[in-house]
């Protein structure tokens, strides 16, 4: 009876020190996990230009695509040459596997005047850096991104939102520099699988979209970009839906620590 009684008083801590540890994990998991929904807005003129899928990454600020006066490289080439980001997104993950990531839109083009949205669930003691991409329709390689992954610094450590929303207008357009212009071989009025070389390198063009005015577009409207270096072209808006959201893995931890702690009280009271 004696040796059975102090094996319940050495239980009982050991129980209560692992639903404290336990606890303690949780708290270091949920950090700060928000729901955000990203919006992309195409503010364009009517019958302007249109954008391919915007590919969108919350992250440490670590996944660099492109360099201003450098020639482009694969990740953003899959963006500005084709659209899909076939290579964005991996070397994105590449660079940084624990960023959220995603497509804003992926079922088509974004015309002018439509607007996409996307929710994610983005953890901001990590990922508090946005970093986007997404093709211009019509042209060859002409497409929209930040240069600097620390650019947009959208979350604090807490959660709080620190930017609301990205604009940017036409002289913020880049060109790859990797196809020349030819709208015969433009996505959207042209053969997309046509190419000529380039062999320049990432810089901010806009002037050369106007080579595809009057041709029809793959939407069925006579193309027409109709801006000038001050004309706003897009909107890329963060709403956050709401905070703290339980990661699966916490929930399981949160089931676990509960269980302990009843285990603790029940040893105490048979103690
Ligand atoms: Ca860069
Ligand atoms: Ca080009």
């Amino acid at each position: 009876m004696f040796q059975k009684s102090r094996s319940r008083s050495r239980q009982a801590p050991l129980a209560l020190c692992l639903s404290l540890c336990l606890f303690g994990a949780i708290g270091a998991a949920q950090a700060a996990l928000v729901n955000v929904r990203v919006s992309f807005s195409n503010v364009a003129p009517a019958n302007g230009i249109a954008f391919a899928p915007l590919h969108v990454g919350f992250g440490q600020g670590l996944f660099d695509a492109f360099n201003v006066g450098t020639a482009a490289t694969a990740p953003i080439i899959s963006v500005a040459e084709g659209g899909t980001g076939a290579d964005w997104q991996p070397a994105f993950m590449a660079a940084e596997p624990l960023a959220t990531r995603g497509t804003v839109g992926a079922g088509g083009p974004v015309l002018a005047g439509v607007t996409r949205t996307l929710d994610l669930v983005v953890d901001t003691a990590v990922n508090r850096f946005f970093t986007f991409a997404s093709m211009l329709i019509p042209s060859n390689d002409h497409f929209i991104g930040n240069d600097s992954p620390t650019e947009y610094q959208v979350f604090d450590a807490a959660g709080q939102l620190l930017i609301a929303q990205i604009s940017q207008a036409a002289d913020e357009i880049w060109d790859a520099g990797s196809e020349a212009t030819d709208p015969a071989a433009a996505a959207f009025v042209g053969n997309n699988d046509l190419r000529t070389p380039q062999n320049g390198v990432v810089s901010f063009n806009f002037s050369e979209l106007g080579a595809n005015n009057g041709l029809a577009t793959g939407a069925g409207y006579v193309f027409n970009n109709n801006i000038s270096a001050d004309t706003e072209i897009f909107r890329i808006g963060f709403q956050v839906l709401n905070s703290n959201v339980p990661e699966p893995a916490s929930a399981a931890l949160v089931v676990l620590a509960l269980g302990a702690l009843g285990a603790t009280r029940r040893q105490a009271r048979r103690a």
